[in-house]
């Protein structure tokens, strides 16, 4: 025993865990703002889905309340309360104290372990100014409360219950947040694909400042979810449905063809987004080519002169959702988004072959038109692969390999390279005289370039302003594209703030979101931001990028003041144009990120897909927000 006021062993180790958590919150939630902020959220919310994984729990309430807290709570079997012999403490403390506690008291589950997530809710408790926990068990309610990850109370009953579940509430650490809104939006995104990802789960989200409310529940799952992603993008046929066990991995598959050209596979395990894929991802791709491969050749609809259809062709224009449920899954990569279970492969493959194999046979309608659609992607990549060949033998006859409207930099180290892409000639010539040319290229691009969403692949490489930013960028793009190429670690585009400024800006987000992703992802992409007014009295000039801006200096300089509006680039001289927009030092930028690859995918289907109907409703709905939302 341990004498009172002295600490055990066991309690300086949670001590100890927990005090680690509060010094470097960065190695538990990634950052302390907005993202490490709803990890904590996430926390909580995994724990509930969890137990709803295993069987028990049906309904979830999500409440953001007035004072900036966040409670989650389940009608699941609460968490335990009796003592724990070993640690002389209630489960319930044990579970909210230690680090990595969660698990221990439920082997069998399906539950996250070791994964991207699943900390524990420790980790929430340790970042939160206060906790309070409620469990109902046994016709009791127990409560508990914690500060910043230690007892605050001991646990009492405090009341009478009917059913069991288990309720979190906490307000995050602003000593340890430098943002604790929680946004709404953010939430909601990830509690709907809960929702999806499983089937039958109710998850509400309440917003009590603004008394916004959202019921999650599918009663398709991610039947559903494929058709909420493809429901702007013109499908094929119905969304086929795949469900099928092998030895302990459950395996689910939504897929279905649109009319488009682009591949949208999300792949999940355990309810995680396995951003990296992984071996359900080749197990369900595999499985694809094969079938699809065999149907082709057997229907006659691809003869034998002409090869096999390529992993690519089967999936351009698909949709599909690939959900695994495995026990102790392991995770691989630096960002543990990837997959790495070998039994996952081997059961997604045969599940989806035996169904896939299944389908195209009683449904030949439809298994046409795939395999037809399939065929037709062959023969356009064997086109593009010309289009690119001949492009390559073009470039070589110029003699060099770099456009000659690039104005490229005297300097040739990538990470101290930036290069600017400038909306049309004259602001181009801006820029070249404005730039330092030791570190800053300008790529002038002219007009609109093409729309790569209605595009297909040989028509995009046959684009000249596409080809020219693919080869002064250097680095290939989409399969063949290799980060460790790339001539300039920043890249800025710069476009006017106007209507047509923003419209080249997301087509040119577009491109790089379809077909250089991984540029995104690796922080290299930002959107310059030119000032929008000049505010004038006199010798002083201000200048401003925001409304807010205008009105303050206006405020500052008095009585007499002058407005002047750029509406675009070419309206500033070299000198104005470096000194606001270029200048390392003064300069604003943002930096383009890539968090929620659902949302960015549905941003730009519906921006810049086929149907005009969905865009007008989106542009006006979301007016104010569009700007935002692509960056
Ligand atoms: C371990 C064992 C049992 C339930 C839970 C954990 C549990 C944890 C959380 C966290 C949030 N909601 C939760 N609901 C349940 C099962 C105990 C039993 O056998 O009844």
């Amino acid at each position: 025993m341990t004498p009172p006021g002295e600490y055990s062993a066991q309690q300086i180790k949670v001590l100890k865990g927990l005090e680690g958590v509060r010094k470097r919150p960065g190695m538990y939630v990634g950052d302390t703002s907005t993202r490490g902020l709803h990890q904590i959220a996430f926390e909580a919310v995994d724990n509930a889905v969890d137990e709803a994984l295993a069987g028990y729990c049906k309904n979830i309430e999500v409440i953001i309340h007035k004072d900036g807290s966040l409670s989650v709570e389940d009608d699941g079997r609460g968490i335990p309360v009796d003592v724990i012999p070993s640690e002389g403490k209630p489960a319930l403390e044990v579970v909210m104290t230690t680090l990595h506690a969660g698990g221990k008291f439920d082997q069998l589950g399906y539950k996250v372990s070791g994964g991207l997530h699943g900390v524990g809710i420790s980790v929430t408790c340790a970042l939160s100014e206060w906790m309070i926990t409620r469990v109902k068990r046994d016709g009791k309610i127990y409560e508990q409360r914690f500060s910043r990850g230690l007892p605050t109370s001991t646990m009492k009953v405090v009341g009478t219950a009917e059913g069991t579940g288990t309720l979190q509430h906490f307000k995050p650490d602003p000593q340890i947040f430098s943002t604790c809104e929680f946004s709404f939006d953010i939430l909601q995104q990830r509690l709907r694909e809960l929702a999806f990802l499983n089937r039958g789960l109710r998850i509400t989200l309440v917003d009590e400042r603004t008394d916004k409310k959202q019921t999650f529940e599918y009663e398709g799952g991610i039947k559903s979810f494929v058709e909420h992603l493809n429901r702007n993008k013109g499908p094929l046929h119905d969304v086929r449905y795949i469900i099928g066990e092998r030895g302990k991995v459950q395996v689910e598959v939504a897929f279905q063809y649109n009319e488009g050209y682009i591949e949208n596979v999300l792949a999940y395990a355990n309810n995680i987004h396995t951003v990296d894929g992984g071996t359900h991802l080749a197990g369900f791709r595999a499985a694809l080519t094969r079938v699809l491969n065999a149907y082709a050749k057997k229907a006659g609809i691809l003869k034998e002169s002409e090869g096999n259809l390529s992993g690519e062709d089967v999936r351009e224009g698909l949709t599909a959702v690939i959900s695994v449920k495995i026990p102790n899954p392991e995770f691989e990569g630096q960002t543990k988004a990837k997959l790495g279970s070998a039994e996952a492969r081997g059961a997604v493959e045969e599940v989806v072959a035996e169904a896939l194999t299944y389908y195209l046979e009683e449904n030949p309608g439809p298994a046409r038109k795939i395999v037809e659609k399939c065929a037709q992607a062959a023969r356009a990549r064997e086109a593009a692969r010309k289009a690119r060949d001949l492009a390559r033998r073009k470039s070589a006859l110029d003699g060099g390999s770099l456009p000659g409207k690039l104005a490229d930099c005297s300097e040739r180290d990538p990470a101290r390279s930036e290069v600017f892409l400038v909306e049309g000639e004259s602001a181009g010539g801006s820029a070249k005289a404005g730039r330092d040319r030791h570190f800053q290229a300008i790529l002038p691009l002219r007009g609109k370039i093409l729309n790569v969403e209605k595009a297909r692949l040989d028509k995009i490489v046959g684009h000249e302003e596409i080809r020219t930013l693919i080869t002064a960028l250097g680095a290939g793009f989409q399969n063949d594209f290799d980060l460790s190429k790339l001539r300039y670690h920043r890249i800025y585009i710069m476009t006017d703030a106007d209507v047509d400024g923003a419209h080249i800006r997301t087509l040119l987000l577009t491109f790089f979101f379809r077909y250089m992703p991984k540029l995104i992802e690796a922080g290299h992409l930002f959107i310059a931001q030119p000032p929008l007014y000049q505010v004038r009295k006199g010798k002083k000039a201000v200048y401003c990028y925001t409304e807010e801006d205008r009105d303050r200096a206006l405020a500052e300089l008095g009585e007499g003041a002058t407005i002047q509006q750029y509406k675009g680039l070419g309206e500033m001289d070299p000198e104005q144009l470096w000194e606001t927009t270029m200048d390392p030092e003064r300069r604003i930028v943002r930096k383009v990120l890539l968090d929620d690859a659902v949302a960015a995918d549905e941003i730009f289907t519906i921006l810049m897909g086929e149907k005009v109907e969905p865009r007008k409703q989106f542009i006006a709905e979301n007016a104010r927000d569009v700007v935002n939302l692509d960056v």
